[in-house]
């Protein structure tokens, strides 16, 4: 069960950070109708709320995610792969360090949160554009003096790990039919997501809600057949800028 989350809402600027979507400049206003909104879902699953100031020299910093890695028992902050990224993670130590011991991942190696996926007591870690060899090694070798399990798993094609694999409890995979091949999957039952609505594999489960993009009817049918209790939320705007349901939270 989670207890608070910690968001970020976009900055005025929010539309100057890094996007290879095609999909156009995302509307500020409604960006932060959108965030408002998640917000308030993460409120109705039982979370309380910790809302930090956007700060302008990082336009991306409303994608929280990518800065910290929070387990039951401690916090890895994070060095973001992209150099436009690296220092977002200063604001999020200060705050964590209230209910997580910290530990981080220092240079050369770095680390998005977005590669980083907790099924139980195991890890997944992306080794992507993001987060390199001796970020993932780093990241292993804390997780394991913790008692946690992990598996690196190469990343192409897609932004992070977890933009096209998601844990949604009971040994359930939601992901992308490329993933759904994967030899690192295999003992995990599975949803694969068709794919023109890849999209949708980024959603998260917090305290029993399945918290699921809009607009992508097929998924949510699956997904409906499966039991789970979706509250859908649209994140069109955070889409413009690469990111998903996930990254706009922290959760713990
Ligand atoms: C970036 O490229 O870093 C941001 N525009 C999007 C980050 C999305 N983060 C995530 O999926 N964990």
């Amino acid at each position: 069960m989670f207890a608070k989350a910690i968001v970020i809402p976009p900055g005025k600027n929010f539309s100057n950070g890094i996007s290879t979507s095609g999909l156009g400049i995302p509307d500020y206003t409604e960006s932060l109708v959108q965030h408002a909104s998640y917000c308030e879902a993460l409120g109705r699953c039982g979370l309380e709320i910790i809302i930090l100031k956007a700060d302008l020299a990082f336009p991306d910093s409303t994608f929280v995610e990518d800065t910290a890695i929070v387990t039951d028992s401690m916090a890895i902050i994070t060095r973001p792969g992209d150099q436009r990224r690296r220092g977002e993670e200063k604001q999020i130590e200060p705050v964590l360090s209230a209910w997580r011991k910290i530990e981080r991942i220092a240079a050369p190696g770095c680390v998005d949160g977005g590669d980083i996926l907790q099924a139980g007591s195991h890890f997944f870690i992306g080794q992507s554009g993001r987060t390199n060899r001796e970020g993932a090694d780093q990241t292993r070798s804390i997780l394991s003096s913790y008692g946690f399990t992990s598996t690196i798993v190469p990343v192409t094609h897609i932004l992070h790990l977890k933009s096209g694999v998601n844990y949604i409890g009971d040994e359930t995979l939601i992901l992308t039919e490329e993933l759904a091949e994967r030899k690192e999957f295999h003992s995990f039952r599975k949803i694969p997501v068709p794919s023109q609505e890849r999209y949708a594999a980024n959603c998260i489960l917090v305290n029993g809600h399945l918290l699921l993009p809009s607009g992508f009817p097929e998924t949510r049918e699956k997904l409906l057949e499966n039991g789970y209790n979706i509250l859908e939320i649209d994140v069109s705007e955070f889409r413009k800028m690469d990111g998903g349901l996930s990254c706009l939270s922290l959760r713990f």
